[in-house]
Order: structure tokens, then sequence, then C-alpha cells
């Protein structure tokens, strides 16, 4: 389980981090459980582990789920062609994974437009994968990435769209309302670690406050993120487990308790539209999405 183990470490200590990346390297961590020879006893004692590591983004119970709900399938099988059954399928899970973030790249870029002032929040791949499709496509705009205290993930998001040539600003998280103003943001873009049945989502700690000042304004408040962030669980009125971070991410201060919340809840009359690699819908049509992406997951198997 030496893959397991790390990989729980590393997605535990943000070295793995953004809620698609963690779902991709809890299934390759699983993929080497088969590798080793593992069934469903040893994916089940790794799949408990790996959900661990980190609470809040349902991308890796889902994917841990996922491959779970494929090893019951392939129980009976013998071992030659267990393992290579499931090595097929998590394998090909991976893949759509991957191409879902290139279709979203591809129908999300296609908001934007000519000079667009686009802002996002922390670091995700989704968005930054949009940003950059618009880009290569020959479109101009510029990108206002906020710090994203107390892990500074927005100073990743600079540097990778800076790399890729596209002009960005970096501004704190407490200027957001005053630069939507001053700088005449058009639209804001933010990635999802869960979106729940009924369109509300959770992102990371200041979202919902980037989304209120959005609204403020009239700008649009958009939502890119893979199907494998939409929460089963919340049909039945489940809700993610807000992580807390050591305090010491924030501050020490002596006599000073530091409260630390890593992610934060927007609800859906915030947002106007949640771009998925199946499409464009109103976070209203998030519980359809799930019914029908999710039917596996849903029927108890
Ligand atoms: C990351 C975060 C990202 C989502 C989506 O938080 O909130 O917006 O995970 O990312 P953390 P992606 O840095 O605490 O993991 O689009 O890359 O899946």
């Amino acid at each position: 389980m030496g893959s397991v183990d790390e990989t729980a470490r590393k997605i535990s200590s943000m070295e793995v981090r953004g809620a698609l990346d963690i779902a991709i390297a809890a299934l390759k961590a699983l993929e080497t459980v088969v590798d080793g020879g593992g069934r469903l006893k040893e994916l089940e004692a790794a799949g408990e582990k790996l959900k661990k590591a980190r609470p809040t983004a349902v991308s890796l119970p889902n994917a841990v789920n996922y491959v779970i709900y494929l090893a019951k399938k392939h129980e009976p099988d013998d071992g030659k062609a267990f393992k290579s059954a499931m090595t097929r399928e998590i394998h090909d899970f991976i893949i759509r994974q991957e191409n879902s973030l290139e279709k979203i790249a591809e129908i999300g870029s296609k908001l934007i437009e000519e000079g667009d002032v686009l802002m996002t929040h922390c670091n995700s791949d989704t968005v930054a994968h949009i940003f950059k499709r618009a880009w290569r496509d020959g479109k101009k705009f510029r990108v206002i990435a906020t710090e994203t205290r107390p892990r500074y993930q927005g100073y990743i998001t600079s540097r990778d769209l800076a790399s890729a040539g596209i002009p960005v600003t970096l501004i704190v998280d407490s200027a957001v309302y005053h630069t939507i103003k001053k700088l005449d943001v058009d639209k804001v873009f933010v990635g999802a670690d869960t979106v729940y049945a009924n369109g509300d989502v959770v992102n990371k700690i200041g979202t919902m406050q980037v989304a209120l000042c959005a609204k403020s304004e009239g700008k649009d408040f958009i939502v890119a993120t893979e199907s494998i962030k939409f929460s089963p669980e919340s049909i039945m009125g489940g809700v993610s487990v807000i992580e807390e971070r050591d305090p010491k991410e924030v501050a020490e201060i002596e006599g000073v308790r530091v409260f630390n919340p890593a992610f934060d809840v927007t609800p859906k009359e915030y947002v106007n539209m949640i771009i998925t690699e199946y499409g464009i819908i109103p976070p209203e049509a998030a519980y359809s999405l799930l019914k029908e992406r999710f039917g596996w997951s849903l029927t108890g198997e």
C-alpha cells in the first residue's frame, strides 16, 4: 500500500491539491493496488484511507466509490481477468476525467469575449484550462487573480496564466469588490470542490464573498466543474464537511484563537451558470445531471 499511503499523505499536506487532481491521484493509487494483485477487500481498505485524506471535495469519494463499484462488478472474475478489467476500466475513467477538462475548456472559452476583464479565485485547473484555451484561440483579455489567503493558491494561478502569456493582475482577497468596480470586471470564473443537487457550490474559502460582490455589481458568476464533483449524497440532503485546517497556516499570535476554514458554500442564487463536460447548465439542473450520470451510485449497488 506504499503508493496509497504516499498519495493520502500528499493529498492531506496539499502537495496534491485541487479537486480534480485529488481524484486522479486517488485513482492512480488504486490502480497500483490492482496492479499488486489487490481485489475488492484491498481496494476497500485503500479507498477508506484515501477518502480520509481530505474531507471536502466530493470528487475524492466519488472516484473511490466508482472503483469499488467496478470491483464489485468484477469480483466474480478470476485473478487475471479481474486485474485486466479493473486496470482498463480505471484507466478509461482517468482518461474520461482528462477529456472532461478539455471539453469544459472548449465550452467555457466561448463565453469569453474580446477585451474581457475576468476574475478568478484560488487555483482551479479547470478554470485555467478555459482561460488558456480562449487565449490560444486568439482572444485578448486579462485576468484578475485573488491572492487566496492563507495558502496563496492565487500565486499558482498567476504564474500559470502569466507563463501562457495571459496578462494577470494579482490582488489581495479584500480588494475584490473595489477591483470589480475600478477595473471593470466583466465575468467571474471559479472552480468547484462539490456541487450539491440543489445547485449550491462548495469551493475555496472566500468564493461566496466574491460571488456576493459579483452579484451586487450585476456581473456573471460562472462555475466550471467536471461532473465528478457533483455530490450524489446531497440528493438526500447530505452536505460536505467543511475542512478546518491548522490555525498556524493563518497566524500564530499569543492569546489569539485562529479559525481557518478552507471552503465555503455559495448558494445557487449567486451562480449564473455551471459549465460541465455535458454543456452549460443552470444550477437548478444539478439534480437532473446527478440522476443521469450517477445512476450507478444511486441504486445502492
Ligand atoms: C482548491 C479549490 C479549487 C477546486 C477546483 O482548493 O478550491 O477551486 O478544487 O479545482 P485547495 P480544479 O487548494 O484547498 O485544494 O478545477 O483544479 O479541480
